[in-house]
């Protein structure tokens, strides 16, 4: 243990989960480490809900994360009822259903956003910064893990420090960080990278050891990743977006090793860097939030040299690999912030072109990642926001259709907009690709319907369209039908018309 707890003015702090859990008082906000699972305070958060529950007393905290948990935090809070509001990301099936039954408040935030209003005091202020660690240095720095997340940012803010020290996260993590946090707006510098691979910060997070409340001990390692095997469907985006990339060196838009790369999470956005397998591009670089498996086959392969993210988020035989291995893997990458990973100056600079995925897009280019139906929250917009907007070329992908074909993917009017046209400039299907950049949506509307809708679907959307001319406008609509197609779904199950009322 003294190997990891190395800074001796902490050597008494060591308490049991219980006892950290037992400082935090209702009403409280805490910061949580962790990124999509990976990296998460794993134990005083789960023994804050079995406290609470056992005390039996009204109880609720605000809880700030750097995006999802694993473990079943997130499940086991929302569960015990004990979160009265949480940001910035949540992807949690139990977490989905408190919120959408509106028993807890979710503030849906662009993830490199969380930092600014914790900076700007305009959200609520933290009492406790609850974070990973792997180990803790001589000097008093917070080495993370798997994961930097919000952590700097919620450490060097809050009124007290819990530092979980997970014994069973490997020790090789230390040296892969890099923590830069910009200093107040209207103080700052430019922030100083001009590439994937450059550090700019410390090896980990200072922490004042007087702020330091307790150190637990723990012994977990992150949840797995449930990432699915890519499909056919998957295969053939990831082949459209190659073939797209392809024609932009060809044209000189895009060097032979095109551009650093940014994919969201989930199994579509894994799968299209998979299709970079059978590519013919090498020396590829990342600048992405997630790094999931597909990166590390594309660093096996040799196919990326560098890899910058926020998190590493693996499925359990890809994690067991890369901790193995992680020496092969320890000069290709860097864990940063997610304010900096996500950081719009850094984005627009370095020219990404960034891949997240779409729920819904309508036949303009507007994409709806987060609400079902204009009205269920599914997970979040996390990064993808600050992308889009930012990156060199922002992409979208998304299956034509979803449910089996009883719903549209492409739709007259996207029922809720994450993603508006001016920051759409390609969307990709498994039927093709879309390349918007300087259409007008009347241009734009044709290609959608062409290219990406699904065949069963192409005539509804070609009826709306045709009758949207009717009534004209710069982006033509029938407002009274735009969105008939969702609500006949809750209706009758399905998207599809019947002809001939087409529309
Ligand atoms: O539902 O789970 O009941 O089967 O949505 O869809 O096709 O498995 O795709 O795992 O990649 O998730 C957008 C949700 C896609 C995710 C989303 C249903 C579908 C299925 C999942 P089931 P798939 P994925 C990264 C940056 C946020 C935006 C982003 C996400 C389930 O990628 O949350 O990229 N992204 N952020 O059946 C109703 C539709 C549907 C639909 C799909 N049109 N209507 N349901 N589904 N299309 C995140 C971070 O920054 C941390």
């Amino acid at each position: 243990m003294w190997e990891r707890l190395r800074d001796k003015r902490l050597a008494d702090k060591i308490v049991t989960a219980e006892v950290a859990a037992g400082w935090i008082e209702d009403g409280m906000t805490i910061g949580l480490s962790g990124f999509t699972r990976a990296g998460d305070a794993k134990v005083v958060p789960l023994a804050l809900a079995e406290l609470a529950k056992k005390e039996n007393k009204p109880f609720g905290v605000n809880v700030y994360t750097g995006a999802s948990l694993g473990s079943d935090v997130d499940a086991v809070m929302a569960e015990a009822g004990i979160i009265n509001k949480r940001l910035p990301f949540q992807a949690d099936p139990v977490m989905r259903k408190k919120i959408n039954d509106g028993s807890m408040m979710f503030v849906d935030q662009h993830l490199s956003h969380t930092a600014e209003a914790i900076r700007q005091g305009a959200i609520d202020a933290i009492d406790y910064a609850i974070v990973e660690a792997v180990a803790i240095t001589e000097e008093g720095m917070i080495i993370p893990a798997t994961s930097v997340g919000n952590s700097n940012i919620f450490v060097e803010n809050a009124k007290h420090v819990i530092i979980e020290l997970n014994m069973a996260q490997s020790v090789e993590l230390e040296g892969i960080h890099d923590i830069y946090t910009p200093a107040k707006q209207g103080e700052r510098e430019p922030i100083p990278l001009t590439s994937v691979d450059q550090r700019m910060g410390t090896a980990g997070i200072p922490v004042d050891p007087d702020k330091v409340k307790g150190i637990v001990l723990t012994n977990q390692l992150d949840s797995p990743s449930t990432i699915v095997e890519p499909d056919e469907e998957t295969a053939q985006i990831a082949a459209h977006l190659i073939e797209f990339l392809r024609q932009e060196v060809k044209e000189g838009r895009l060097p032979n090793n095109l551009a650093p790369l940014q994919s969201g999470i989930g199994s579509v956005a894994n799968a299209v860097f998979n299709g970079f397998l059978d590519s013919e591009f090498t020396d590829l670089t990342v600048f992405s939030e997630v790094l999931q498996d597909a990166v590390f086959d594309l660093l096996d392969a040799g196919k990326i040299s560098f890899a910058s993210g926020c998190s590493i988020t693996l499925t359990a035989d890809k994690m067991k690999h890369v901790t193995e291995n992680f020496a092969q893997y320890r000069d290709k990458l860097l864990l940063r912030p997610q304010e900096i990973t996500n950081h719009p100056e850094l984005i627009r600079r370095l020219g990404l072109i960034a891949i997240n995925t779409a729920i819904e897009a309508d036949i303009y280019g507007n994409v709806n990642s987060t609400n079902v139906s204009g009205t269920r929250m599914m997970n979040g917009i996390g990064g993808s926001g600050d992308f889009a907007r930012n990156a060199r070329l922002g992409i979208f992908v998304t299956k034509s259709i979803a449910k089996g074909g009883n719903i549209s993917s492409i739709v007259p009017f996207a029922s809720h907009v994450d993603h508006t046209e001016h920051d759409v400039d390609i969307i990709v299907t498994e039927q093709g690709l879309a390349d918007l950049r300087g259409l007008a949506p009347r241009q734009r509307a044709v290609k959608m319907i062409e290219n990406c809708a699904h065949p069963m679907y192409r005539d509804q959307l070609m009826a709306y369209y045709e009758e949207a001319l009717t009534r004209g406008g710069h982006t033509p609509h029938v407002l009274e039908k735009a969105f008939s197609w969702h609500v006949r779904y809750a209706q009758e199950g399905t998207m599809l018309a019947k002809k001939p009322a087409l529309v």
